[in-house]
């Protein structure tokens, strides 16, 4: 497939995930919109064309790995895996009431094709660093993406997880960081700012990075993971300059972490996301 057609076909794969992410979500009508729609077009990314996985066995060994440890963004990842075949989207719908496989966070034991429970903010970082240290002890060709935020960059674990994988020099992980600039109590800069910048500090523990001017941009996201995917004997960090609850009617303007807009604000929001769907695959 050239290029392009592919790039066409991965902003379709976007576009879709923001509408399956938008109903999953209003299905519940609240919850974390806004860094749910930040990683919707690396996820795109990954499951649309970089990672190997098997829709009918989520647990393959040598599958690639992707650990959202920014757990509450789970109804970005349940949407793709549905729209990957994993399971069918309907199910979604179930989002975080009682008896569900599809809780607010991310959970390996209730939802297929999810390869580490998260939640706790700065664990997955940890537990998927141990992950690609496990596969590589284990000599499998695989790869684990991590998707960290920028405001999860608080917490200690995210410093101790990296120091440890350039030690190990695991060269089969790469951190993603939804630098959208926003945590739940507002401004990443006001509530605890990260100096010279959070590239800056993965890079002075030992990464190779990688700054993604535009971090909804699936060409960009691609090129990055590309180049990441030749660098040997060190992780590679993705920093994804992004805009929190991108492509949300309701959400976007605020950048608000968790939101409960109105049925009407959800139907407004979802019809915007579909036309958006629809312009893209008339773009082709
Ligand atoms: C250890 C821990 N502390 C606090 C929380 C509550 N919490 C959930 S999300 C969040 C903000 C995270 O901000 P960021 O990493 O920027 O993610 P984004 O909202 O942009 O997706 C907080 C404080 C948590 N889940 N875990």
């Amino acid at each position: 497939m050239q290029k392009a057609e592919k790039m066409q076909a991965l902003r379709e794969f976007a576009a879709e995930i923001r509408v399956e992410t938008l109903k999953t979500i209003g299905s519940l009508g609240f919850g974390h919109v806004g860094g749910s729609m930040s990683i919707v077009e690396a996820m795109a990314v990954l499951y649309g064309d970089v990672m190997k996985v098997d829709p009918k066995n989520p647990r393959w060994e040598d599958r690639d790995w992707c650990v959202l440890s920014k757990g509450h963004a789970g109804p970005c990842a349940y949407a793709t895996l549905a729209l990957k075949g994993f399971y069918p989207l309907e199910e979604t719908r179930t989002l975080n009431k009682p008896s569900t496989n599809f809780p607010s966070h991310t959970d390996r034991t209730k939802t297929p094709g999810v390869d580490l429970t998260t939640g706790s903010l700065g664990q997955g970082m940890s537990t998927a660093t141990g992950a690609a240290l496990g596969n590589k002890i284990d000599g499998r060709d695989n790869h684990v993406y991590v998707f960290v935020g920028d405001g999860e960059c608080d917490e200690g674990q995210v410093w101790e997880a990296a120091q440890f994988a350039a030690h190990y020099k695991l060269d089969n992980l790469t951190c993603f960081v939804d630098n959208n600039k926003n945590q739940l109590d507002g401004p990443v800069d006001t509530v605890m700012s990260h100096g010279k910048g959070i590239g800056a500090k993965f890079d002075a523990f030992g990464w190779n990075v990688i700054d993604v001017a535009d971090g909804n941009d699936v060409e960009q996201i691609y090129d990055a993971v590309q180049e990441a995917l030749t660098v040997k004997g060190v992780p590679t960090c993705i920093v994804l300059n992004t805009i929190k609850g991108k492509g949300a009617t309701f959400a976007e303007p605020s950048g608000a972490h968790s939101s409960q807009p109105s049925p009407e604000q959800w139907e407004e929001a979802i019809a915007a996301a579909e036309a958006e769907l629809a312009a893209v695959k008339a773009a082709k």
